[in-house]
């Protein structure tokens, strides 16, 4: 599968991670002031420096590479994300940690060619963390290789998750966690961020990550970083993960295979309207 170069004579994974800082630095500087939040629906927060992030992110992609799709959570998010090239944009992940002043956030831009992912970033502002991947060529932590959790027990484990924005969504998680893993895993851990959830579960930080229902922006990078890290990130039902997967998990592969063992029959796997 061909990756392709920019105009500048960039390389596809330079023009993500130079857009993601971009933004993340962006979303930095504004963090003590003024963002102008507004709620879409509840629980779902946007604030002017998301809508600007996202504008400083396809000037730089559009310049580099004109004829390509540009998806992003705030300005074109009905553009499908699975057809040609399309670069997929979330200009802050984690928006509502970062309108109330909470510091875990950050930057998501990704490349799919029909629908695989070629190139994934995660930018962390705050601690200038950047999450990076290409098909086939590993994924890196502040250019470190990075592998999924080696434990082989959900006892032993961190699950990371977060509540979708639904309340039947968010109902099936809680009581799938209370009927079939607790008490006999080791702790949880919801940040409210995906991106980074998905992005410390590749990194092996977490043992696993799981959400119920994500968007392509949510899920673009993290699920080139985890395959490259040598996991498996599926839908809810255990099928390869795709940009419109109806929720996600995200694990080695031995504790995946508990995880959907155990929540086999589980409202979780139901849609959530
Ligand atoms: P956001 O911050 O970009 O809005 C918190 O629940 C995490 O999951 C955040 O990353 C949030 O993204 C995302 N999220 C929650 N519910 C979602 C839904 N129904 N669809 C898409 N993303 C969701
Ligand atoms: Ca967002």
């Amino acid at each position: 599968m061909s990756i392709p170069i920019g105009n500048s004579g960039k390389t596809t994974l330079e023009v993500a991670r130079e857009a993601a800082k971009l933004a993340g630095k962006l979303a930095k500087e504004r963090f003590e002031g003024e963002k102008g939040i507004r709620f879409k629906r509840p629980g779902d927060v946007v604030t002017d420096v998301d809508t600007e992030a996202e504008a400083l992110i396809f000037a730089l992609i559009q310049q580099e590479f004109p004829d390509h799709t540009l998806v992003g959570e705030e300005s074109a998010s009905d553009v499908r994300a699975d057809e040609g090239y399309a670069w997929i944009v979330d200009p802050v992940d984690g928006t509502r940690n970062y309108s109330v002043g909470l510091p875990i956030y950050s930057t998501v831009v990704g490349l799919a060619l029909d629908g695989e992912v070629l190139v994934g970033v995660n930018y962390d502002p705050e601690r200038d963390d950047l999450f990076e991947a290409q098909r086939g060529g590993g994924a890196y932590l502040n250019g470190k290789p990075i592998h999924v959790s080696k434990k082989t027990e959900i006892k032993d484990c961190i699950i990371g998750f977060d509540l979708p924005y639904s309340d039947v969504g968010a109902r099936y998680e809680l009581d799938m966690l209370a009927q079939a893993v607790w008490p006999n895993m080791g702790t949880v851990r919801s940040i409210g961020s995906s991106a980074l959830g998905i992005s410390y579960a590749a990194a092996g930080k977490t043992d696993m990550y799981f959400q119920h229902r994500l968007s392509p922006w949510d899920m673009v990078a993290g699920i080139l970083l985890v395959e490259e890290a040598g996991g498996v990130i599926t839908d809810r039902n255990g099928n390869r993960a795709t940009l419109y997967s109806d929720g996600i998990i995200a694990s080695n592969p031995s504790l995946h295979e508990e995880f959907l063992r155990l929540t086999e029959g589980a409202d979780w796997r139901l849609p959530a309207m």
